[in-house]
This record gives structure tokens, sequence and C-alpha cells, in this order.
């Protein structure tokens, strides 16, 4: 098998870091708007079809010890292996993501499976943002304002048979639209991910259709994606077009593309090298600040609980 590897390289070339482009909520982007003489009618469709979600009401129980990162700088920097593994061109080559319609189909051991239109499940739920940290292998890290849903609240709906123990999150496979489709089309896409069930029905698991009040961007995983702020970025999943529920621990695409590297829980870990690399630090992307890494990244108090061993 292929020895991938992903590049490093959080260093952002400076004119991406500049502070001048500052996150605007959609309030203060239609002020912005209208003040530039565009009104309504200078909205782009997107905004307009959501426009009453966001922004959503921010849920303060997740708090931040660091700032928000740019959006600026959030959007340019990407890692979206489908597409390009270089982080600025992402959002180049995403543009060419049809994200509507887009569909979620859930299936597997449930009761009730089905396939959710992206736009009415948007509407299904309230949602709520939270500002959430997320720490990557390669020792970067970013803090961001996610619009979305608990997966919890999915996974009501759907109602898990008594088997269930782990939930598969597969994304498209569109090489037509996705350049590195094409261009590596031995890898084992489409892109996949797991959790345990007990994961997944966790409250800090949140699956995200918007990021700084208001859609995500294709680049940031458009339609709909997983945060899960425990464990490292590769697990939060993007462009989420399947839900499986299963018995057995299901293959991931990194645990296939490189087994010994990339182990199913993935929880971030300052203690053990990850990828062949130390983990005990990471670089803020958006002020350049190198933080220590902390156990669980910082969430062990929602989530050590998952993890500690059955008393005897
Ligand atoms: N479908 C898909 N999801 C993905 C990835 C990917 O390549 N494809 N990359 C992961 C990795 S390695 C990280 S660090 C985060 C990055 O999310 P961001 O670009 O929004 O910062 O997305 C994750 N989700
Ligand atoms: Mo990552």
């Amino acid at each position: 098998m292929a020895h991938i590897r992903i590049p490093r390289g959080w260093e952002i070339p400076e004119r991406l870091a500049t502070p001048e482009h500052v996150y605007l909520n959609r309030r203060k982007f239609l002020a912005a708007l209208g003040a530039a003489g565009l009104g309504a009618a200078g909205i782009p469709r997107r905004l307009r079809a959501s426009g009453d979600l966001y922004p959503a009401k921010r849920n303060p129980a997740y708090t931040l010890d660091r700032p928000i990162t740019d959006e600026f700088v959030s959007t340019r920097y990407n890692n979206f292996y489908e597409f390009t593994h270089l982080k600025s061109e992402v959002r180049n080559l995403a543009v060419h993501l049809q994200t509507e319609p887009w569909t979620v189909q859930v299936s597997g051991l449930v009761h009730k499976p089905q396939v959710f239109d992206v736009s009415k499940l948007v509407r299904r739920f309230p949602l709520e943002e939270r500002l959430y940290r997320l720490r990557c292998i390669e020792a970067w890290s970013m803090a961001v304002p996610w619009t979305g849903f608990p997966f919890k609240a999915l996974i009501d709906l759907v109602q898990p048979m008594s088997d269930a123990r782990f939930v598969r999150l597969v994304s498209f496979l569109r090489p037509e639209e996705a350049l590195n489709q094409r261009l590596l089309p031995s890898h084992p896409w489409p892109h996949s991910q797991g959790l345990t069930l007990a994961e997944a029905a966790h409250e800090l698991a949140f699956l995200v259709t918007g990021m700084y009040g208001h859609e995500l961007p294709k680049q940031n995983g458009a339609p709909i994606r997983l945060a899960v702020p425990w464990k490292y970025g590769f697990k939060s999943l993007k462009s989420i077009v399947a839900i499986e529920f299963t018995a057995t621990q299901p293959h991931t695409f990194w645990s296939d593309v490189q087994p010994h590297d990339f182990h199913f829980t993935a929880n971030v870990d300052p203690s053990e090298r990850y990828q062949g690399e130390p983990q005990t630090t990471e670089t803020d992307i958006g002020t350049g600040d190198v933080h220590p890494t902390f156990l669980y990244n910082g969430y062990g108090s929602f989530v050590a609980h998952l993890y500690e061993k059955a008393s005897p």
C-alpha cells in the first residue's frame, strides 16, 4: 500500500494572517452590504435561503481559552484531501462541489432508517452556536464558532437498535467534482470515519451546518460536517452523505491508507506520538501562539468518563 504522508506546514504566508479580516456576524455583514448600497438584492442566494437560521444563539456552555480564529484564516487553511493536500488551494477547488441539493442517508442498525434532505434537516432541530477548538495531528489548532445541532438529536430520531455499537460516517464520492478523487483513484474513497455510539451520542459531538454566523463554506465541509473537539481533527468528517450504525468497528479512510499511523479512537493526547510526531504542543493558526496540548484537547471534564475502565 502506498505510503501517503500528510504534509505538515502550519506556516501560513504572512498575507493570509492579516488581522484586517475580522469575524463579521450576519447582522454586521448585512449592515456592511447596506452601507455599500447593495441591500437585500446583493445577498448571495445561499444566505437568503437559510438567512433566518443564522446566526444562531450561542450556547454558553462551551468557552474558549484563546481568541476565535480569524475567519479569513480558518477558511483558507484547510485539510480536505478529496480536493488537494495544499491547504490554501482547497477553497479554490472546493467551489466545484455541488452542495445543493444534498441528502444524508441514515442506515444500518436503526429502527427508522431514512434519507434526510439537509435543507429540511437544519429546520428540524434548533440550531445553536458553539465555540470549539480543533486540534489537527499536524500540530496546529484553531478556535471556531460552529453552528449546528447535537449528533444525539439525529440519533434519537432514527432510534438505534440494541446491538448498534458504532457509527460510520461517509463523505461524498464525486470524482467529477473533486480533483484528488480523479488524481488518486487508488485511494479508498469515499473518505469515511467512525465513532463508538457512546461517543456519537455524547453532548459534545456536534453536526455542523454553519460557522461564523452563516452557512458553512464548501472548503470547511458544506453542507454538513462533524465536530468532535476532543479528538484529532481528521475525525471531524466533512461533507457527510451517509451515516451507518454498525455492530462492529468500521474501517476508516486513514486506517486503510496508513494502518499503523491512525488508530480508531484518536483522542487528543500529548503523551502519545501520532503519525510519528510528538503531540505536546500546537500552534494557533490565527495568532501564531504556541500552546501546550491537553489530554482530550482540554475537554476531559466532558469526556474522560467515556474512557475510564469500569471499576471492578
Ligand atoms: N471529508 C473530509 N473530511 C475531513 C478531512 C478530509 O480530508 N476530508 N480532513 C480532516 C482534517 S485532517 C482536519 S484537521 C479537519 C480540518 O477542518 P477545517 O478545514 O474546517 O479546518 O477536517 C477533517 N475532515
Ligand atoms: Mo487534521
